[in-house]
């Protein structure tokens, strides 16, 4: 391919050049557009990733692939697709041919040939095989079962186990988290609307305020990217004065369990020290909070009250929000009035809030960049709790995810454009 500004710069010095009829210089100029046009920067976090994506043709194939990775435990590979579908999401507009991806990050060899094949025959071969394999579908739905991960799947399937039903009727021991998985799995595995997370917003707003006033509750993960569904409903709480917050997630759990809201919990005390997990320990932990892993049981009326909220109807009536204890799980007429949903509750103290934000928002692909920027490029410790410089040896306090975005010499990316 020609320099374009060699050749101009050239014809203006009047050095000689080769000579191109007008038709072959705009298709020159053409491609030298295209490829301009679709370069990134490296790093998820330098990019802003909206729900728009022009590519998902590639990424869908890339994302399967991901999956089916992460399911085989090969969690190398799955950050390898992922970053690849990441840089697709990011480009303004459809990648059209292989020329486009020259100088694009992050795009192995593996990468492009899924790419070339879709180019050239419409699907990948390599992700439609996948998607039919026997092995992927058991992985899928026996980690489609909460509670259950690669490992244990990948166990199962060895003990001839393919299916849901399967596990049912083998007698294999199950924890707690997999008997609550395997009663609610589908559930589960239909997708939460944004409705259904505003209305479960309104509980676990109404828990808080009555057994903390003054604590906030905030919408993290997907939905607070803009996601008009998500796999589960992510909330983090925090008091404005730092301390208060102590103890609060089991009076949280004990509240909804009582008005009847909480099918399984799971709470987690916090283990987050700064002078035993600070600088020495890698800064990957999402699970030093109190942290709350639970299934909510929400009716059909307090969807419909979330939904009419703002314009109240005759049917809304104080005691309507107490009912769903009462109700029996087996329903009327085929289908049961109320549907189990995943909620994660998250508390921090105010002084690590704004961290924690940042490390709830997500994406995954997003904080784990972000993680590996402050490392590789800014020789920092970035957690949900902290950012620790390596060469100052001090923590960075922020306030805010701004601050955060500062201090990492990154442009401050909203979490609508956080969707890598
Ligand atoms: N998170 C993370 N690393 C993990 C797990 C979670 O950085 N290993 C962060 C990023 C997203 C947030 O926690 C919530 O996690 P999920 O609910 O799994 O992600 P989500 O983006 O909310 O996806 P979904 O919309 O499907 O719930
Ligand atoms: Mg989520």
């Amino acid at each position: 391919l020609l320099d374009i500004s060699w050749y101009t710069e050239s014809m203006r010095a009047g050095r000689p050049v080769p000579i191109l009829d007008r038709h072959q210089l705009q298709e020159q100029q053409t491609e030298e557009a295209d490829v301009m046009l679709l370069s990134v920067p490296s790093y998820a976090c330098q990019r802003k990733t909206t729900l728009q994506n022009h590519n998902s043709v590639f990424t869908d194939a890339l994302t399967l692939l991901a999956e089916n990775a992460e399911m085989e435990d090969e969690d190398g590979r799955g950050v390898a697709f992922r970053r690849a579908a990441a840089v697709l999401k990011a480009l303004p507009k459809a990648v059209t041919s292989m020329k486009q991806l020259n100088g694009l990050p992050c795009l192995g060899d593996h990468c492009q040939r899924v790419i070339r094949d879709i180019l050239e025959n419409g699907i990948s071969s390599e992700a439609e095989a996948t998607r039919q394999s026997e092995r992927y579908n058991a992985l899928k739905a026996l980690t489609g079962i909460f509670g259950v991960g690669a490992k244990t799947a990948d166990r199962w399937i060895r003990d001839g186990i393919r299916s849901v039903a399967m596990l049912r009727d083998s007698g294999h021991a199950l924890n707690r988290a997999q008997l609550a998985g395997l009663q609610y799995y589908d559930d589960i595995n239909q997708p939460v609307t944004r409705a259904e997370a505003d209305a479960i917003g309104d509980i676990v707003e109404r828990a808080v305020a009555s057994v903390l006033p003054g604590a906030q509750i905030s919408l993290t993960g997907g939905f607070r990217r803009g996601k008009l569904t998500g796999h589960d409903v992510d909330f983090l709480i925090t008091h404005p004065e730092e301390g208060r917050e102590e103890g609060l997630m089991p009076k949280v759990v004990s509240w909804l369990d009582s008005q009847g809201f909480l099918l399984y919990q799971k709470t987690m005390r916090n283990s987050y020290l700064e002078s035993k997990d600070g600088p020495a320990r890698p800064p990957s932990s999402m699970d030093r909070f109190e942290r709350c892993f639970s299934i909510f049981k929400l009716t059909t009326e307090q969807k419909q009250e979330a939904l009419t909220a703002e314009a109240p109807t005759e049917s809304q009536h104080p005691e309507s929000q107490m009912k769903c204890g009462e109700l029996k799980e087996t329903g009327h007429a085929g289908h049961k009035p109320w549907r189990a949903v995943r909620v994660d509750l998250v508390v921090s103290p105010i002084s690590q809030f704004a961290f924690a934000l940042l490390g709830w928002t997500g994406s995954k692909l997003f904080e784990r960049e972000l993680r590996r920027w402050a490392g590789y490029e800014k020789a920092m410790s970035l957690s949900s709790h902290a950012l620790y410089d390596n060469v100052q040896k001090r923590y960075l306090r922020a306030a805010s995810e701004q601050e955060i975005f500062a201090h990492l010499g990154l442009e401050y990316i909203p979490p609508a454009e956080r969707n890598a």
